[in-house]
């Protein structure tokens, strides 16, 4: 079918409205249809294709694993660049690179001031300190910033999603110091893989792509008069490090691991060996007429 054809049939489907419904989700959905009515035609999709794909999004729905499937595709690390150019555009520069949220962040995790510990004594694993300051693109140091952090655990696996860990496990908010400093013990994450024998694993398999990450640390930093800052940092010398099916390491993001013992442990409590990252967030200022950082979307939360 030719495209004029096609366009006919689209321009008939609009016209079949009534009302004005939603402007811009009429806009979009209008777009999208036209380019898969394209897509179809291009690649003559068959219909049992076509059905196929249907039952597939649908299944992947009921999975809850959508949110797994958009940075699998690339969505959100795509999200990220779009920024980026935004505020290129406005020229501000000098912040900590974004990267994605994924899908795996619990609001309502415990808050405390400076310091917080993030696993509760009997996690397995290496133990890890980090600590930094918060800071504006001037360098100067920003006091009651809320950083808020998650990881997985030596398995992979996020408390919340995975039961079988303590409410909040390897997830808490912290408030800098009036200095600007953070700190927080815990335990070194490893790489995360999608679930065996879900949805994400069965369309990733047909693209011939797998479904790890390298091994992660996620923050949202946020602090009155800036733009809120989604990032993670990445334990360097994962194999997966710039091999992520999600697309989200950058430099900037991979902080050099120390390993330390003895005296250097006693202000976090930690006896023995343990590894040590050093890393300050630096925040730039609100601008008006640039896209919001403040994300809305639809968050697990906990009590
Ligand atoms: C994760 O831990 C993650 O950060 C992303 C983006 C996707 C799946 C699991
Ligand atoms: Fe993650």
């Amino acid at each position: 079918m030719d495209r004029k054809t096609i366009d006919a049939l689209l321009n008939k489907i609009d016209a079949s409205a009534t009302h004005e419904g939603d402007a811009r989700t009429r806009a979009i959905v209008n777009r999208v249809v036209r380019d898969l009515f394209y897509t179809i035609e291009d690649l003559d999709v068959q219909p049992d294709e076509f059905w196929a794909a249907l039952n597939f999004l649908a299944e992947a729905g009921k999975s809850g694993e959508l949110g797994l499937i958009a940075p699998g595709l690339g969505f959100e690390h795509f999200l990220d660049l779009r920024l980026d150019e935004a505020e290129q555009k406005a020229g501000l520069a000098g912040g900590t690179p974004r990267t994605i949220e994924g899908p795996l962040y619990v609001a309502g995790a415990p808050e405390s001031v400076g310091h917080a510990r993030l696993d509760n004594g009997d996690e397995p694993g290496e133990t890890l300190v980090m600590r930094g300051r918060v800071l504006g693109e001037d360098g100067a140091p920003v006091g009651g910033a809320l950083v808020e952090v998650w990881h997985a655990n030596h398995l992979g696996n996020y408390s919340y999603f995975d039961a079988s860990q303590p409410a909040f496990n390897l997830r808490r908010s912290i408030r800098t110091n009036a200095d600007g400093t953070y700190s927080f013990r815990s335990v070194v994450p490893i790489g995360y893989s999608v679930p065996p024998e879900g949805k994400t694993k069965q369309l990733l398999d047909s693209l011939g792509r797998h479904g790890h990450r390298p091994a992660h640390i996620h923050f949202f930093v946020s602090a009155p008069g800036f733009r809120k800052l989604t990032t993670q940092i990445n334990i360097e010398g994962d194999p997966y490090l710039w091999d992520d099916f999600a697309f989200a390491t950058r430099e900037g993001l991979v902080p050099a691991v120390k390993k330390e013992e003895g005296a250097a442990g006693k202000p976090y409590d930690v006896s023995g060996q343990f590894a040590l990252i050093d890393f300050d967030f630096t925040l730039v200022h609100d601008r008006q007429g640039l896209p919001s950082t403040e994300v809305e979307r639809v968050r697990a939360e906990a009590a």
